[in-house]
């Protein structure tokens, strides 16, 4: 039998009430919807959301097999550009402290079906080795797909000598789609694997680092860094940026707001509820990145660290989180974000792999909504909504809201109100982030999830269906977002 959602299960119990519990007769009622009313300050900008706003982030050592990022995975091509057609592949991640850059070809060719990552966050080592093959093939990945790359080098196990001519090589072949490198993955969880495992100093980091930066400068004066990629630490991360603002186009870090997974506190309820780390994460960073007059990019992240959490990063929450997430950092001025992924990661937006196909989790259909956003400029949003768990973003020109995301991450339902100052529109229509099919939207469900109807085929085409319309009343626009879901209104 197929396993009960969360919400089916409550609303079952529900109606079941009174046959049920204590042998009581009453009905238990469905909580009342939340009435929620949004107003958008049209005049009132945030911050402009960049046209490669969205990303993805994979394991560098996935460079090892050539055949992934290669022109002929059309299917996995056809993912990212159903995501974006102007998206950033950052490639990094622990195992960028494994790899090895080599210009000779191996004798017998890798695995063509091999998969890399994501990291558990047990750092073993491994050698991934990468050539000019891989290089050549991402060149034309991205040119197929329309995107850019952020490639990340071995700083903590590498030398000065390997990553010039890694660098330069990357440099020469991708030219205009490499946005920077990066000089090491996560600093400050960097340890000395010789000497027990004693955690690196700030001053060894930076040290090393200035080499790298150096050397580039002399031999590579055209090729873009950025920087730090810290995983968590503050300090670090305001310290690095005090210490060598001008020698970065654009500051680097990462966040999780879950972790680790074997802790049984780590649910989707808290994944809905961002608090502490969030602040500590993303507002820091942002405001340390701010401080040095640079732009800030969180080139990975994803909803819990190690690898993810199954039965929470695999599921329908992840959707309403990611989208929810990519859009409150970009309010926040954020200029771009990299889900992290590969392989068959609990928290990977794409699965799969060249053999068995490709798929799209849930969270890459939140990522699709927010994507919507690129190249549109964030409003002032205010809104009363009851107490509920409820976040909504504007987007449009002077003149008129283009653009409204509401996410309901409450298990109510919403009743929401939309009002514009500078309202025009005489026609609106939806499209819901949901789980389709089962009247209600189930926040842990694996399957099932769909945006303006349509799914993610495993070639990775996208047929949505028609947006609902809502006809506005006095310049308001009133619809009902179903607990556990999240509705894009398109104004017109
Ligand atoms: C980061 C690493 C990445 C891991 C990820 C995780 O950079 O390689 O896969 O977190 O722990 O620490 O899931």
């Amino acid at each position: 039998m197929k396993e009960l959602s969360r919400r089916e299960f409550c609303s079952m119990t529900a109606a079941l009430g009174a046959a049920t519990f204590g042998g009581s007769r009453r009905l238990i009622a469905q909580p009342p919807a939340l009435e929620v009313e949004l107003n958008i300050d049209s005049a009132m900008s945030l911050a402009r959301v960049p046209a490669d706003y969205m990303g993805l982030s994979y394991e560098s050592g996935q460079l090892a097999y050539p055949d992934f990022f290669s022109p002929r995975n059309t299917a996995l091509i056809q993912m990212f550009r159903t995501l974006s057609p102007s998206g950033v592949l950052r490639l990094g991640g622990n195992l960028s402290e494994f790899t090895l850059w080599s210009e000779a070809e191996p004798a017998t060719p890798p695995d063509a079906g091999g998969l890399v990552g994501p990291d558990p966050g047990h750092r073993e080592p491994r050698t991934f080795t990468i050539t000019p093959h891989s290089i050549r093939n991402l060149q034309g990945f991205l040119s197929a797909t329309g995107w850019r790359c952020i490639y990340g080098l071995n700083l903590g196990g590498g030398t000065v000598d390997q990553a010039l001519a890694e660098g330069g090589y990357v440099a020469r072949t991708l030219g205009r789609q490499l946005i920077a490198v990066q000089f090491g993955n996560e600093p400050d969880l960097f340890k000395h694997r010789d000497e027990g495992n004693r955690p690196w100093t700030f001053d060894e980091y930076l040290t090393k680092w200035k080499t790298f930066r150096a050397a580039f400068h002399e031999k590579l004066p055209q090729v873009a860094v950025a920087g730090p990629d810290t995983a968590f630490n503050q300090k670090w991360m305001k310290q690095f940026l005090e210490a060598v603002p001008k020698e970065i186009e654009f500051a680097t870090s990462h966040y999780y707001p879950l972790g680790p997974p074997t802790d049984p506190t780590m649910t989707i309820d808290l994944l809905l509820h961002p608090g502490a780390r969030f602040d500590s994460s993303c507002r820091q960073a942002l405001d340390s990145a701010k401080a040095a007059g640079l732009p800030f990019r969180m080139t990975e992240g994803n909803s819990c660290f190690n690898a993810g959490k199954q039965g929470v990063s695999d599921t329908f929450a992840s959707a309403l989180w990611a989208g929810d997430f990519c859009l409150q950092m970009a309010a926040l001025g954020c200029v771009g974000v990299n889900l992290h992924g590969g392989a068959n990661g609990y928290y990977s937006p794409i699965v799969g792999s060249i053999e068995s196909g490709f798929a799209a989790r849930p969270e890459y259909y939140g990522l699709m909504l927010a994507q919507e956003f690129a190249g549109h400029t964030l409003k002032r949003t205010t809104f009363e909504a009851q107490g509920g768990n409820i976040t909504a973003y504007a987007a449009g020109g002077e003149a008129a809201t283009r653009l409204v995301a509401v996410f309901n991450n409450d298990e109510r339902d919403a009743e929401v109100t939309i009002a514009d100052s500078a309202a025009r529109s005489r026609q609106a229509t939806v499209a819901r982030l949901e789980v389709s099919g089962i009247g209600a939207s189930a926040i842990d469900a694996k399957d099932g999830v769909t945006f303006q109807g349509g799914a993610v085929g495993s070639d990775g085409r996208f047929h949505p269906h028609a947006g609902e319309l809502v006809k506005p009343n006095s310049g308001k626009v009133r619809l009902r977002v179903q607990g556990y879901s999240a509705a894009l209104i398109r104004l017109e």
